[in-house]
């Protein structure tokens, strides 16, 4: 879903890059308003949602400041400069790469420990910033005061407030844009690490942050520097400096990482109680009590029934049902359809008529098949989603279907990406980064490739399973839901790894913003017709192409034990499968349109579909994020995995001779 925002590339670091005068960098913990703020400074759309993990990639934008141009930088939230996950050290490496001017930490006013904890490591680290207190009404209703002035003079930086939401206190941000002042707070570690640091140090080359911070890191395990490092010529140090950091770790009782954070917690807290003052009777119960509710392990299940129920409601009845319906019959087929098969009669060529509007018609399949059936579903669905994202409850779901998924050997942050999947599972893919393991990483990309269908599919599955029956969508949801763990559960004895634990940060519970819920519902419609519907477009005429060169009877004829003898399906819903490989929603709706099918085979056909190779948007991204090897060997899975369950569901289907 991220085809509409252009990337930033980093991992270059000059003085004036971007053609701009300076570089801004925004950084913080998840869940901030870090992309809200970019949003309102440079007027670029970015995702904003109520959930740790949105930004998963580095997005820039141009502004005007003082007469300045400013190159401004969103990034993927972080909970310390010591990554814990590849999005977190995306963050990490654009403040070791980047030169810049200054950087924004923006912080959320009612976390401010976990906030001073990363201040405390810019200040090490040299880096001059601005603290941004966000979130400022949040705080205020939960009656916390924080002393800005006080907090000021203690870190030696700017700190302003702001709520980004109401647009509140930009200007006062802006206005502090260009200062350029190092925090002045420093730690002492104790002689011991103190001494290592100062060895190490020596051997440290000259970097945008301070050769302190550096050996911390490297004293506190970071793993992740050594690439760095070995770029530069000090990287033949590399081994004396691990023989120092083995060696102080010989001569400390608890580890190393442990002790620094153990002391930068006590300056932290020490800064707290001298600026911060919280009443306690100001808490929102209600609000507290509802978010708790949502995630218990009884009371919790109403809500989810609930929500699916509703959804259904929206994008299977209305959506799926009566939109589509009134665009399909009557939209397109009593005045779009005949208008062009009109306009299309003063073309002589029988081919290129054909070409509009026959079977496999530009017009008539691709464009009524991609706005009259599969829109006004997606566009339901993203409606019903971005509600879910903004009001904080998918955190919560993902803790309730995490209950069940914990067998599966996946962390709870695991769950959110896959909930994602729903929405798009290319998106969701690049989600994955969020997760701590290689493992986690693998796994969750497998499974949303193998059997999380996206919203486009999601509507058009249950639009046809529901015209079988009900007992088929039962069936159908049964089944799939049997393969998630299954497949899950297997994967996770199979690839190595250690499984990790983390533990997902739950966001309080917020009225959605109608403006931000319409915005972004237009982004990912502007996403759908921008990349979904040129393959809609793409595949229509690669079938046209195959129908009339007879190549599509020679892979019907290739495909048929497949397709005839394995899953008793007729052997033009190899058409389907060949379009498949473009989108899933797509070679559903194919299936569908063969009115020759019985209840059986129609089921037999989604459930096959459902598992069959990822969308070529999804593969492309696998590829990005996983490798091209990886990505190989989850399709080449999928594929056999996809026609082997298809098979084996329709074996037993039949011999259980089930009524739908
Ligand atoms: N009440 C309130 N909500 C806010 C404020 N600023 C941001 N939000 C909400 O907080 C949520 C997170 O905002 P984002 O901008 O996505 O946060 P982020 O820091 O970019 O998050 P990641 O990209 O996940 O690290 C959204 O639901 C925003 O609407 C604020 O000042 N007050
Ligand atoms: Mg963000």
């Amino acid at each position: 879903m991220h085809g509409h925002q252009k990337r930033h590339r980093h991992g270059h670091g000059h003085g004036s890059p971007h053609g701009a005068d300076k570089t801004v960098i925004l950084l913080g913990n998840p869940n901030v308003g870090k992309s809200v703020i970019f949003g309102l400074l440079t007027g670029r759309y970015v995702t904003v949602s109520n959930y740790p993990g949105t930004t998963v990639e580095v997005m820039g934008g141009t502004v005007m400041i003082q007469g300045e141009k400013v190159f401004i930088i969103d990034t993927p939230g972080m909970n310390s400069l010591i990554p814990n996950s590849e999005d977190e050290r995306v963050s990490r490496d654009i403040i070791l790469n980047e030169k810049a001017h200054t950087v924004i930490q923006v912080a959320d006013a009612k976390n401010l420990r976990r906030a001073l904890f990363i201040s405390l490591q810019l200040a090490e680290a040299g880096v001059p910033f601005v603290l941004d207190l966000n979130m400022n009404d949040e705080a205020a209703s939960r009656g916390i005061r924080i002393n800005r002035e006080k907090l000021s003079v203690l870190l030696g930086i700017p700190v302003v407030e702001t709520i980004a939401t109401q647009r509140k206190g930009i200007r006062d941000l802006k206005q502090n844009f260009l200062s350029r002042i190092e925090s002045t707070q420093t730690v002492h570690y104790g002689a011991m690490i103190e001494n290592s640091l100062k060895a190490i140090q020596q051997l440290l080359p000259e970097t945008n942050i301070t050769r302190r911070f550096l050996a911390l890191m490297l004293v506190s395990g970071d793993k992740s520097l050594n690439e760095f490092l070995l770029s530069t010529p000090e990287g033949k140090n590399l081994d004396k400096i691990e023989a120092i950091v083995a060696d102080t770790q010989k001569h400390l009782s608890k580890s190393a990482g442990f002790l620094i954070s153990q002391k930068r917690y006590e300056e932290v807290d020490a800064v707290i109680d001298a600026v911060m003052e919280k009443d306690e009777e100001k808490d929102n119960e209600l609000k507290t009590k509802l978010g708790r509710m949502l995630m218990h392990p009884v009371w919790g299940i109403l809500p989810v029934v609930l929500v699916m129920y509703l959804t259904y409601l929206v994008v299977g009845v209305f959506g799926a049902g009566i939109c589509v319906d009134f665009l399909e019959s009557t939209v397109f087929g009593e005045w779009i359809n005949p208008f062009f098969s009109w306009l299309v009669g003063f073309i002589p060529v029988p081919l290129i008529q054909e070409f509009f509007i026959g079977d496999y018609g530009i017009i008539t399949m691709a464009l009524t098949y991609a706005i009259a059936i599969v829109l006004p579903i997606v566009g339901f669905f993203f409606i019903i989603f971005g509600l879910l994202e903004d009001s904080g409850y998918l955190p919560r779901l993902a803790i309730m279907v995490n209950r069940i998924f914990k067998v599966m050997g996946l962390n709870g942050k695991a769950i959110l990406p896959m909930i994602l999947g729903l929405g798009c599972d290319t998106m969701a893919t690049m989600t994955a980064r969020i997760l701590p393991g290689k493992k986690e990483r693998i796994i969750v990309t497998l499974l949303l490739a193998l059997a999380i269908p996206c919203s486009a599919q999601l509507g058009v599955i249950f639009g046809t399973t529901s015209a079988i029956s009900g007992t088929a969508t039962l069936i159908w949801l049964g089944v799939i839901i049997f393969v998630i763990f299954t497949v899950g559960f297997l994967s996770s004895k199979i690839i190595p790894g250690d499984k990790s634990d983390f533990i997902l940060e739950i966001p309080p519970l917020r009225v959605p913003k109608i403006s931000n819920i319409i915005i972004k519902t237009l982004a990912r419609l502007h996403w759908y017709l921008k990349e979904a519907v040129p393959l809609f477009v793409i595949g229509t005429v690669i079938l046209f192409i195959l129908y009339k060169t007879g190549g599509l009877k020679i892979l019907e004829d290739l495909a048929s034990p497949l397709v005839v003898n394995l899953l008793q399906l007729p052997r033009e819903a190899a058409e389907g499968f060949i379009m498949g490989f473009l989108r899933r929603d797509f070679a559903i709706v194919l299936l569908a349109a063969n009115s020759g099918l019985t209840p059986v085979q129609s089921l037999v056909g989604v459930v096959t579909i459902t598992l069959f190779v990822p969308c070529v948007a999804n593969l492309f991204i696998m590829i990005k994020e996983r490798g091209w090897k990886t990505a190989l060997l989850i399709t080449l899975f999928i594929f056999a995995f996809a026609f082997a369950f298809g098979g084996l569901f329709n074996l037993v289907i039949r011999a259980l001779g089930v009524t739908l």
